[in-house]
């Protein structure tokens, strides 16, 4: 090969991983630094980010985010599918790449009504478990699973959406079983959880995490009793996390300023942990994934200039409610990388199906400058 030619095929070879970098928005500022004095930022990650399998969306991780969620793989039903077997190459792989790129490593989540096996909630006759026996399996995963990662993972769900829309506690069948139907018992489930949890890792942040916080007052005001019951207990708990699933007409600035102040006033760090935000608006709002999914929420039109406007004016709303209240705030994840492998349809977050930054993105960015 003649010296022309080879010069060429390397300036080809560089354009290409130039053009490779942009799509991977490489280019622009990096919401880590954007944020840097205000909130942690970061997202949640799935298991093809940190096992190398989507490198254009590890590539946006490394680049933007200080702070990581595991979008699946420490739920009980993906990290210990069997009572004597727990399933740890995953989650491992996810505290790797958040240590790799020195960034606060979150858990979620330890007791949840769903993505729980049947074993659990059943012992060998089909029969429900006895209190002390779910109450022993519940202590053994936390035991387990927090102990593991102890020092490592800096924060966790210990309990994720124990209560329902209008405030009351959610029917789950932690609350049937442990609760055993006397309101003396309510929180006895997430009491314990709280427990356990710190005695697993006497460092490691403790959140309660549900959604609708911001669009319930009652729901909210639930989750401040909460809170104060836990303290009055002498229970760890270091913050709650308001998941914000929102879309363009909701939550309103007044029900998201509600939450953020009244949870804060309980001496919790308030942290907001699922950011996105569908542009189909229609319908049911909250974020039960009994009933949300990625076709209830697809939006024909999210592609289009004026949604993704749309969503870009709402995401700087968002974001100057969230700078206002930036005392309070100690971080902000947004619940996936790019649209592409978002759990709702349509056009939900910051980055597109082809890992660009959006107008959104730059929404959020400015927002932050102009504060
Ligand atoms: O995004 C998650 C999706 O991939 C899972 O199928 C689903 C069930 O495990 O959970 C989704 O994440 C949920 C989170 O764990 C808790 N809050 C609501 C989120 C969206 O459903």
């Amino acid at each position: 090969m003649n010296m022309k030619k080879t010069v060429t095929i390397a300036g080809l070879a560089i354009l290409w991983i130039g053009a490779a970098h942009v799509t991977a928005g490489q280019d622009v500022p990096a919401l880590k630094d954007v944020f840097k004095a205000d909130f942690l930022i970061g997202g949640a990650l799935n298991r093809n980010l940190v096992t190398g399998r989507d490198p254009n969306a590890a590539a946006i991780a490394e680049k933007h985010f200080s702070t990581i969620t595991a979008e699946n793989d420490l739920k009980w039903q993906r990290v210990h599918p069997q009572p004597d077997q727990y399933n740890w190459e995953p989650a491992d792989s996810y505290v790797a790449f958040g240590e790799r790129n020195k960034m606060f490593i979150v858990g979620h989540c330890l007791v949840w009504h769903a993505q729980t096996p049947r074993w659990v909630f059943q012992d060998d006759a089909g029969n429900p478990p006895t209190r002390d026996a779910l109450l022993a399996s519940m202590k053994d995963h936390i035991m387990t699973v927090v102990g593991r990662y102890q020092g490592r993972i800096k924060g966790w769900d210990v309990v994720n959406e124990a209560l329902a829309d209008n405030g009351t506690m959610r029917d789950t069948q932690w609350l049937r079983i442990i609760g055993e139907g006397s309101p003396d018992k309510k929180y006895d489930h997430i009491e314990n959880a709280f427990r356990w949890a710190h005695e697993a890792d006497p460092n490691a942040e403790l959140y309660y995490n549900d959604f609708g916080l911001e669009t319930s007052k009652a729901k909210c005001d639930a989750a401040v009793a909460l809170v104060k019951d836990l303290r009055s207990k002498g229970l760890r708990i270091d913050g709650v996390g308001i998941q914000l699933h929102g879309g363009l007409m909701h939550p309103s600035v007044e029900g998201l300023e509600y939450a953020i102040t009244s949870l804060a006033a309980t001496g919790v760090k308030v942290m907001v942990t699922e950011l996105d935000i569908r542009t189909q608006s229609r319908g049911y709002r909250g974020a039960d994934i009994g009933q949300v999914s990625r076709a209830s929420t697809n939006d024909p039109t999210a592609a289009a200039a004026e949604t993704q406007k749309k969503l870009a004016d709402r995401y700087a709303e968002i974001f100057s409610v969230l700078l206002k209240h930036k005392k309070d705030i100690t971080r902000v994840t947004f619940w996936g990388v790019y649209d592409r492998t978002s759990w709702i349809g349509g056009s939900p977050l910051l980055f597109d199906r082809d890992y660009r930054p959006k107008e959104a993105f730059f929404a959020v960015v400015k927002t932050a400058q102009q504060q």
